[in-house]
């Protein structure tokens, strides 16, 4: 990939894991919420770091060779992915986004005040980065923030957006696969800690070892002042659960078979979206929702040069979404290397929001 604009922010002194390559949007730079009758251009910096299209392909392709096949759930969010999640967080049936959303205005204050001041802020999965308003709203001067996604265009619109809503903020956007290890833009030396954001329970669609590893890794990238700002879904009714993951709109369906439409995009497979169907369940033993694609025939799909066989009723695993209780979440923060520090829930106890810190 080729460096359309070559940005100070990047640490260059450390190899980055994937090729590097940034582009540069510009966005209005005014001092007030208000834009000003001739605003100056200010330029925000996009860093991409991978995955490359190659490594994707090969991640596809081993999880429908095997046995019992599947689909990494990061290939949810292309843009029409994106804006179906988006739909599903508006959802009576999906109670997630509006308990945490809710926890977390209740609580902004002491949620601020246990961050402190001049931090900097990452937000793994930033999407349309609408939760991280909460916590600029109530922050003490914060320096700067580090949104993290894959779809690069919802990256750049968020990440203007935000740079016009809070103009003394750096804005520094990572184009990158959070699930790997990724080398974050060099952070201002003056800030006073960082703190890392991953709301959604989102930390739900990693098997419990892959939690454990993507929180150690958390844990170093915030370093020994740092924190962790996370959401985390609560073991609850399983009618509940499953109203959430099969809702009657059926935009949690579409959002399940876009997936297929996003595989054949981006590497020309001709998976034939209605030949299968959504399925979602929940298994109350693993504390687990696993969402599948059922084929409804016996068909071939082709993928470049191979063909991948499908049985009438085989399964697609396309996402697990694990439900914790709160001592089993403390456990996996401790075996990472953190602790809490405090935990907020709602009423009903259906969600929580946790702030760890190293131990
Ligand atoms: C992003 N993640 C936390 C969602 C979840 O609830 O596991 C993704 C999702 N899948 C179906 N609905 C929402």
């Amino acid at each position: 990939m080729s460096a359309v604009h070559s940005s100070p922010a990047v640490d260059r002194e450390r190899p980055p894991a994937y090729p590097v390559d940034s582009c540069v949007i510009l966005g209005w730079k005014s001092n007030s919420l208000r834009a000003p009758a001739a605003p100056p251009f200010a330029s925000i910096h996009l860093e991409v770091m991978g995955p490359q299209l190659d490594d994707l392909r090969d991640e596809v392709l081993r999880g429908l060779a095997k046995p019992a096949k599947e689909l990494p759930c990061k290939l949810f969010y292309d843009r029409r992915g994106s804006a179906l999640f988006e739909k599903i967080c508006t959802l009576d049936e999906y109670y997630l986004t509006r308990t945490e959303t809710a926890i977390m205005e209740q609580h902004a204050a002491e949620i601020a005040a246990l961050i402190g001041e001049r931090c900097v802020l990452i937000e793994y999965g930033s999407g349309s980065s609408s939760k991280i308003r909460i916590l600029l709203d109530h922050l003490r001067e914060p320096l700067s923030y580090i949104p993290i996604d894959l779809s690069r265009e919802l990256l750049l619109q968020s990440a203007t957006a935000i740079a016009a809503a809070y103009p003394r903020l750096k804005v520094l956007p990572l184009c990158a696969d959070y699930t790997q290890p990724f080398v974050p833009p060099s952070i201002a030396e003056d800030a006073a800690r960082r703190v890392a954001f991953f709301p959604g329970s989102t930390i739900g669609n990693f098997h419990p070892h892959e939690a454990e590893e993507f929180l150690q890794r958390a844990r170093e990238l915030v370093g020994r002042e740092g924190g962790l700002l996370i959401g985390v879904d609560l073991k609850k009714d399983p009618g509940l659960l499953h109203a959430a993951y099969n809702d009657s709109a059926g935009i949690t369906a579409e959002f399940n078979l876009n997936i297929l439409a996003h595989v054949n995009t981006r590497f020309g497979s001709d998976f034939h979206l209605d030949q299968f169907a959504h399925r979602a369940l929940y298994d109350e033993q693993r504390g687990r929702i696993e969402m599948y694609l059922i084929g409804l025939a016996d068909q071939v799909v082709q993928f470049g040069d191979t063909k991948i066989p499908f049985k009438a009723g085989e399964p697609i695993l396309t996402e697990v979404s694990y439900k914790y209780d709160l001592d089993q979440f403390a456990t996996l923060a401790e075996r990472a290397g953190f602790g809490i520090q405090r935990v907020w829930t709602d009423s009903a106890q259906q969600f929580s929001v946790h702030y760890l810190v190293p131990r």
